[in-house]
């Protein structure tokens, strides 16, 4: 499907540094230089059954900042999403409101990209749907059943997660933790037949009522992770850099992908780093559409809140932490962006250079947005005692702040 417009990214002087990223397989805030030049990114998107929300724009923003410090180190980037658009929630709020399932995933994947563009997030190079890429699942899936990492139990097909000795270093979890999580997020782990309560889907058997595809695997529809993996290894291969989504995908989204991409191919790792964002929360609970505790990006839009803003205020926290939003975050950046677009609408000063060299420090260091606005609010404190010395060179600032925040001004 089609992706979105880019944003220009304004050209720096100058380099870089390379990126330094928390690794959820290894715990550790590690250099992640990408090979041969071209760094390679799957973040995993939406399931298009209701409307981006703030969490959504806080963990595409997380990645969209991963995009621009390797730009900005002079990597080019491959960045490949999906859309889950067929899988049990779409299907389910499709029947509970009388839509057709497609007709609902066309209107908000579309409203998603507005809110994208609108957020200036840096746009895959594949957008891919999981309907899509059911002609790369289906060999995928043969292959894990013709080494025996797959198995089938009434139609249905089942990955093995003993098939994968390296099941586990994803999430680091113990077997008993998993077990905790595994059926809140789409697993059914009680289900007669199964060899492990572990083991996930890879194919759906139709159900009445449901779509369907025919395929060599018979009629139905695949799972939720083998259409990353599926999409992942056609655009990306094996060993591509960073797998990225929120931390309530490590468990099992992500632990799944490794595992049947490593069995499916031999080969190992699947990513070279697994990079999660926190959960954003209101009224005390991770907003979730399932919960319905949101905040609309295309809402706040609406209302006439500029984007510039909406991103700042996400910016403002680590991309790794937990936050709740409030009112307060908004009514902040919309401050933060008017003292920052009067700074910048005055001569840059003497101290633009150093500034860029402390926004790249921060930004290549796990991501430290927060260190890198507040780098920003001390340079535009010293714009509004000095009124801004003419030193030649304008418009370095907004150049940068637009380059690696992504914040237009
Ligand atoms: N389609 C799958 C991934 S393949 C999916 O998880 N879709 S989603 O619409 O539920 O979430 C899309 C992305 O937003 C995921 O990376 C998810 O981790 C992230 N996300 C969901 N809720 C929140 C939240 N409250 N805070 C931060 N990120 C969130
Ligand atoms: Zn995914």
């Amino acid at each position: 499907m089609h992706s979105w417009p880019a944003s220009e990214v304004p050209t720096l002087p100058g380099q870089g540094f390379p990126l330094r990223i928390h690794d959820s397989a290894t715990g550790e805030v590690r250099e992640v230089v990408p090979q041969g030049g071209t760094a390679r990114l799957y973040v995993c998107g939406i399931t298009p059954y209701d409307a981006t929300h703030l969490g959504h724009a806080a963990t595409y923003n997380a990645f969209d900042l991963v995009q621009r410090v390797w730009k900005d180190a002079g990597h080019e980037v491959l960045y490949v999403q999906n859309v889950t658009d067929v899988d049990d929630p779409l299907l389910e709020r499709a029947v509970a409101t009388g839509q057709d399932w497609t007709a609902l995933a066309e209107r908000e994947t579309a409203l998603f990209r507005e809110d994208m563009t609108a957020l200036r997030i840096l746009p895959p190079a594949h957008y891919i749907g999981a309907v899509e890429s059911i002609p790369w699942i289906v060999p995928l899936v043969k292959k894990l059943l013709a080494s025996g990492a797959a198995y089938e139990l009434d139609g249905d097909i089942y990955f093995s997660v003993d098939a994968e000795p390296r099941f586990g270093e994803v999430s680091g979890l113990s077997r008993e933790a998993m077990a905790g999580i595994f059926a809140e997020r789409g697993g059914d782990p009680e289900r007669p037949g199964k060899k492990h309560p572990l083991d996930a889907l890879l194919w759906l058997a139709a159900r009445p009522g449901e779509p369907a595809w025919d395929t060599e695997l018979g009629h139905g529809r695949p799972g939720w992770h083998i259409e990353c993996v599926a999409i992942a290894l056609k655009y990306l291969g094996m060993s591509f850099d960073i797998q990225g989504g929120g931390s309530d995908l490590s468990f099992p989204h992500h632990e799944m992908g490794a595992s049947h991409a490593q069995a499916a191919t031999g080969d190992h790792p699947y990513a070279r780093a697994y990079v999660h964002a926190g959960m954003v929360a209101l009224d005390g609970h991770k907003m979730s559409k399932s919960r319905g505790n949101l905040v609309f990006v295309s809402a706040l839009r609406r209302e006439g809140v500029d984007p510039a803003a909406i991103r700042l205020a996400l910016l403002a926290h680590h991309y790794r932490s937990d936050w709740e939003w409030q009112q307060a975050d908004l009514d902040a950046a919309l401050e933060r962006l008017a003292r920052w677009r009067a700074a910048v609408s005055r001569p840059d000063g003497p101290a633009a250079e150093e500034l860029l060299a402390r926004i790249r420090t921060a930004m290549a260091d796990d991501l430290d947005a927060p260190a890198a606005l507040a780098a920003v609010d001390a340079w535009a404190a010293r714009q509004a005692e000095t009124g801004g010395e003419d030193t030649g060179a304008p418009g370095l600032v907004s150049r940068a702040v637009d380059a690696l925040l992504g914040v237009a001004l």
